[in-house]
């Protein structure tokens, strides 16, 4: 009886692990949240048209929009690019209580309400508000999937992610936000930090010194973070008449829109995609350094202490050749979109 009941047992464990195999293939694939301040800088409009170009090649599984600045227009952004795009489907969080009235650079909040010549709406909506809360999204998202799978892609604020932190147990999962951190994220890639010879800051953060401190404060120190600096895109400018150029197959595009109706001569520089495309196609096209720690001065800037078990790395800046095929890889989703 004994040996039946441990060929049984044998028997179970080697079809749970055949299961397991089998699953493979569909977790390899990067489930990302995108975290974003639409609304503000045209990167985040480039970053999020390249994930709708990756999830319909495959190559990642985009789950949702977490919109962190506030303003049901910044959210209503989100969801004229999901529809124009074709991913109605997407759910869009937008956090509430954020920072108070941060700096608009290029300012496209009214992307929403552009019209044709004949005064109808130039672009399809398909959530209007109320919009949940960015960090229930997060909660909801998170725990509905696989444990260590999801990346999040941090382009904007850490509003949400910090309210997501404090967060306790609810319908979606018992857990805190902290240990739903822990237990479903692989990875967060953030736009963000200062990592040079001296302390400095980065504007992301210190816009909202409060929500910077709660986020290094809380988030698990064994959950990874790559950050990508802000003089890692510096060097990559797409010059607005570029863009336009690359769009010449349509007038009815939401990001040709903004270039064709807003100053966008402002220093815009491509730093966000280079978030998503670590996210989504890993370490090789980038020259990361080595682990680490990362704490935050109580003026915000960020502190890099190397250490072999840390759980952060940062992009370093790459040279011509890179710039030139990040450049390439950002401007493909508006010729052939
Ligand atoms: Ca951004």
């Amino acid at each position: 009886m004994k040996k039946t009941l441990l060929l049984a047992v044998v028997c179970v464990t080697l079809l749970s692990c055949t299961k397991n195999k089998a699953n493979e293939p569909a977790t390899a694939v990067p489930a990302i949240i995108y975290d974003t301040d639409l609304g503000s800088s045209t990167d985040d409009l480039f970053a999020l048209e390249m994930l709708y170009r990756y999830h319909e090649e495959g190559q990642c599984r985009l789950l949702g929009v977490v919109v962190d600045r506030e303003g049901e227009d910044c959210a209503g952004v989100a969801d004229v690019m999901n529809t124009y795009f074709g991913h109605s489907d997407l759910p869009i969080g937008l956090v509430q209580e954020g920072i108070d009235t941060p700096k608009v650079w290029i300012d496209y909040r009214d992307l929403p309400g552009y019209a044709t010549d004949d005064g109808s709406p130039m672009f399809d909506r398909t959530h209007l508000p109320p919009y949940p809360d960015g960090w229930q999204l997060y909660r909801r998202l998170l725990a509905a999937e696989p444990d260590h799978s999801v990346s999040i892609v941090s382009v904007g604020f850490v509003t949400s992610l910090a309210q997501l932190l404090e967060s306790e147990g609810d319908e979606h999962s018992p857990l805190s936000g902290v240990e739903l951190v822990r237990q479903k994220v692989k990875c967060l890639y953030m736009q963000g930090g200062s990592f040079g010879d001296t302390l400095g800051t980065c504007y992301n953060l210190v816009v909202g010194p409060d929500f910077a401190q709660t986020f290094f404060r809380l988030w698990p120190t064994d959950v990874d973070i790559v950050f990508s600096p802000g003089e890692v895109g510096d060097i990559i400018e797409y010059v607005p008449d570029t863009v336009i150029a690359d769009i010449d197959w349509t007038d009815i595009h939401p990001v040709k829109q903004v270039y064709l109706r807003c100053n966008t001569h402002t220093g815009q520089m491509m730093w966000d995609p280079l978030v998503v495309i670590n996210a989504v196609e890993g370490d090789g096209l980038f020259t990361l350094s080595g682990r680490g720690t990362v704490s935050l001065t109580p003026r915000a800037e960020t502190m890099f202490t190397p250490s072999p078990a840390g759980n952060c790395r940062y992009q370093l800046p790459g040279d011509s050749a890179w710039v030139a095929a990040m450049l390439t890889k950002i401007r493909t989703v508006n010729k052939k979109h």
